[in-house]
C-alpha cells in the first residue's frame, strides 16, 4: 500500500505568489471582476462537488451504452486524484493530456484540479514533435492518452520521447489492461481509497490561480500555452448556458475533440455541467458516426465546425434518422457562409447559433432571438457586458464605425498574456492589456461583429488552426528546398486548405508527395500537411521586401479558379 500522504512542502498552493510564467490581470482589474460578480472565488473542485449535490443521480455523461451520475462522475474524479496525489503529483505539477471523446478525459481532468495539478490541453491530432514541445515546454511530470486511437499508438510515441524529458515520470492510459510501466485511469477511478475525504482536505488550489492551460492556434512556431485560472475558466462557462439556451434538460454531444476550448466551454461540457444536463459524446463528427447518437440520446445541441454543417446538411443519412430533439446548432471555429447557414433551420430543424472564439477568452455569440439577417450574416457579440473591444487600423487608432480593422479585447475571460513568453506577449498584447486577436472584423450597424479576414500568419484549416511558420521552418529543412512561403489556398468545403509555395534549390525539384512523406517523417498532426506544393522561381515582395504572402494567395485563388475547382 502506498502512503496516502502528500508532503506538505511540495504544495505551494497557500502561498500567495502565482505560478511563475503566468501573466495575471492587474489588481485593479481582478478587484472589478470579483467586485462584480463575476470571479466567484470557487474553484473546479468545489464546482463539481455542488454539481454532485444538486445533481446527484441524473446522468452527467453518456458515453455509448455508458452511463455517468453526476454523483458517479464525482465519485471517480475523487478516487483518481487520490491515486495521483500517492504517485506523488502535486499541486501546480503539469500533466499532458491527450484524451479522445472518452469520460476518462472528465475524471483525469477534475482529479487533477481537485489536487491543483494542472492539465496542458493537447489534442488527438497531435505527434511526437507537439507533444514533445508541450512536454518540455511545461515541463510536465505526467502524460495521459488512450492506447490507440484511429490506429496511432499513443503509448508506443510517449515512450520514445521519454527518455529525453527527465521531468516526465508516469503515463496514465485509458482502459482496464494497460502496458507494465504505465497506470490504469480505470483502475484507479474504481479503487476507493477509505481516507479520500482526508486526503482531498489537504490539497486547496486557490480560485485565482492557474486551473488549467489551453493551447493557441498559434502563428509562431509550436502552440502557446494558454493559463486559464479557476475564476476566470468558470465564469466564461457559467456564462454560456443563458446564452445558449442551456438547462437541465440539455442534451449536449460533443463530436469536437473533448479538450478543445469550444466543446469545452462555449457551453460546452463544463457549461452543460453547471446546468445540470447531460453531455453525450461521439467518436467523431460525421454523419455516420453523430447521426445515430442525436437520435439515440434525443440530443438537443452541439458544437461543431463550418465544415462539418456541411456534410450534416448535405448527408443522405440525414432522412434516415430522427434529428427532430436538435434545438440548436452551433457553428463556430472558422467563418460560416451565409447561406449554409440559411439552411440549417429547415433541414436540421435547429436555430443556428454562430460561435466566435478564441481559446485565449473572448467569445461571441448571436442570440437565439436575433433576427435572420444577425444570425445568418454575423458572428455576434461578445458573452460578457465587460469585454471591451477595439477596432483599429494600422496604424493601431480606432477606426471609423463600420470599418474593417484588427479586433483588441480585454476582458474579465481574456488572458493577459501567454504562458512563458514575454518577447511574444510584448507583440501580442498592447501596453495596456488589450489582446492582439489577429482577426479582421468590422462591426455592423445592429452591433454585431462580423469577421471579415485575419492578418495572423496562419491557415485556417475547417477550424483547425495551422502556423505558417511553423511548416516553414520545418520545410526549409527538406534539401531540395532553397526558400518556403505557406499559405491558405479556398476549399469550398473547408473553408481553407494548405498550400506550400517552394522555391526549390538549382538543379533539385520536389513533388507533393515527397513533401508530404518528409513532414510526415517530423512527426507533427497530420491535418498540417500541404494539400498543394507550387514551384516557383521567385516570391513577389511587398514594398518593404518581406514576401508578400497576399499576392501568392491571389495568384493560387486565380489558378484555382481556372481549374474550375472554386467557383
Ligand atoms: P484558437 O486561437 O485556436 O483558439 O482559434 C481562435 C481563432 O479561430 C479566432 O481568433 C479566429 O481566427 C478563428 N475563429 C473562431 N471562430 C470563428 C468564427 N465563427 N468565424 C471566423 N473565425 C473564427
Ligand atoms: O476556434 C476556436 O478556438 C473557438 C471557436 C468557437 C473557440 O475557442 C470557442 C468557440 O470558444
Amino acid at each position: 500500500m502506498r502512503k496516502l500522504r502528500p508532503d506538505s512542502r511540495h504544495h505551494p498552493l497557500n502561498s500567495a505568489a502565482p505560478l511563475e510564467g503566468f501573466v495575471a490581470w492587474p489588481p485593479e482589474f481582478a478587484e472589478a471582476y470579483r467586485r462584480k460578480g463575476y470571479w466567484k472565488g470557487k474553484t473546479f473542485g468545489e464546482s463539481l462537488d455542488d454539481w454532485a449535490t444538486r445533481y446527484g443521480e441524473r446522468i452527467a455523461v453518456v458515453s455509448g451504452d455508458v452511463r455517468i451520475s453526476y454523483r458517479e462522475l464525482r465519485e471517480r474524479a475523487d478516487n483518481v486524484a487520490v491515486s495521483l496525489a500517492a504517485l506523488g503529483i502535486a499541486p501546480r505539477d503539469r500533466v499532458v493530456m491527450q484524451l479522445h471523446n472518452v469520460p476518462e478525459f472528465f475524471y483525469v481532468a477534475f482529479a487533477l484540479f481537485k489536487i491543483g495539478a494542472l492539465p496542458v490541453m493537447a489534442l488527438p491530432a497531435h505527434r511526437e514533435t507537439e507533444i514533445r514541445h508541450l512536454i518540455e515546454f511545461s515541463e510536465a511530470v505526467a502524460y495521459c492518452s488512450p492506447l490507440a486511437f484511429r490506429g496511432f499508438d499513443y503509448v508506443g510515441m510517449v515512450r520514445s520521447i521519454a527518455p529525453t524529458t527527465p521531468t516526465l515520470k508516469h503515463i496514465l492510459v485509458v482502459g482496464p489492461d494497460v502496458p507494465p510501466g504505465t497506470v490504469s485511469i480505470e483502475a484507479m477511478a474504481r479503487r476507493a481509497p477509505a481516507n479520500a475525504a482526508d486526503v482531498l482536505s489537504r490539497y486547496r488550489p486557490k480560485a485565482s490561480d492557474v486551473a488549467l492551460f489551453l493551447l493557441s492556434g498559434g502563428t509562431t512556431g509550436l502552440p502557446k500555452l494558454i493559463a486559464r485560472t479557476h475564476d476566470d475558466y468558470i465564469y466564461n462557462f457559467e456564462s454560456a448556458p443563458a446564452v445558449c439556451g442551456v438547462n437541465a434538460d440539455t442534451v449536449y454531444l460533443i463530436a469536437l475533440p473533448i479538450s478543445h476550448n469550444f466543446p469545452l466551454v462555449a457551453p460546452g461540457s463544463l457549461g452543460t455541467f453547471s446546468a445540470g444536463g447531460k453531455v453525450v459524446l461521439a467518436s467523431s463528427p460525421s454523419p455516420e458516426a453523430a447521426f445515430p447518437v442525436v437520435e439515440r440520446e434525443r440530443v438537443t445541441m452541439t458544437g461543431q465546425v463550418p465544415a462539418v454543417t456541411i456534410q450534416w446538411l448535405d448527408s443522405p443519412l440525414r432522412g434516415k434518422y430522427d434529428l427532430s430533439s436538435l434545438k440548436v446548432l452551433q457553428v463556430g471555429g472558422s467563418r460560416l457562409n451565409a447561406e449554409v447557414a440559411r439552411r440549417v433551420k429547415p433541414l436540421l430543424g435547429a436555430t443556428v447559433q454562430q460561435v466566435f472564439g478564441m481559446a485565449e477568452g473572448f467569445v461571441c455569440y448571436t442570440r437565439l432571438d436575433d433576427p435572420e439577417e444577425v444570425l445568418f450574416n454575423t458572428q455576434g457579440r461578445p458573452l460578457s457586458p465587460d469585454d471591451e473591444i477595439l477596432v483599429v487600423g494600422w496604424d493601431g487608432k480606432p477606426v471609423a464605425p463600420g470599418e474593417r480593422g484588427e479586433l483588441l479585447t480585454r476582458g474579465p475571460y481574456t488572458i493577459r498574456g501567454y504562458y512563458k513568453a514575454p518577447e511574444h506577449n510584448a507583440l501580442a498584447f498592447t501596453p495596456d492589456g488589450f489582446y492582439r486577436t489577429g482577426d479582421v472584423v468590422c462591426l455592423t450597424p445592429s452591433g454585431n461583429i462580423s469577421v471579415e479576414g485575419r492578418v495572423k500568419d496562419l491557415i485556417n484549416r475547417g477550424g483547425e488552426k495551422i502556423a505558417a511558420e511553423e511548416l516553414e521552418n520545418l520545410i526549409v529543412g527538406h534539401p531540395s528546398v532553397q526558400n518556403v512561403a505557406v499559405i491558405a489556398m479556398p476549399d469550398p468545403a473547408l473553408g481553407e486548405k494548405i498550400c506550400a509555395c517552394v522555391i526549390p534549390r538549382p538543379g533539385q525539384s520536389l513533388d507533393l508527395e515527397a513533401l508530404r512523406a518528409f513532414l510526415d517523417a517530423a512527426k507533427i498532426a497530420r491535418f498540417k500537411l500541404p494539400e498543394r506544393l507550387e514551384l516557383v522561381e521567385t516570391f513577389p515582395l511587398t514594398s518593404v521586401g518581406k514576401i508578400s504572402k497576399k499576392s501568392l494567395r491571389e495568384d493560387i485563388a486565380a489558378k484555382l479558379r481556372a481549374e474550375g475547382k472554386i467557383p
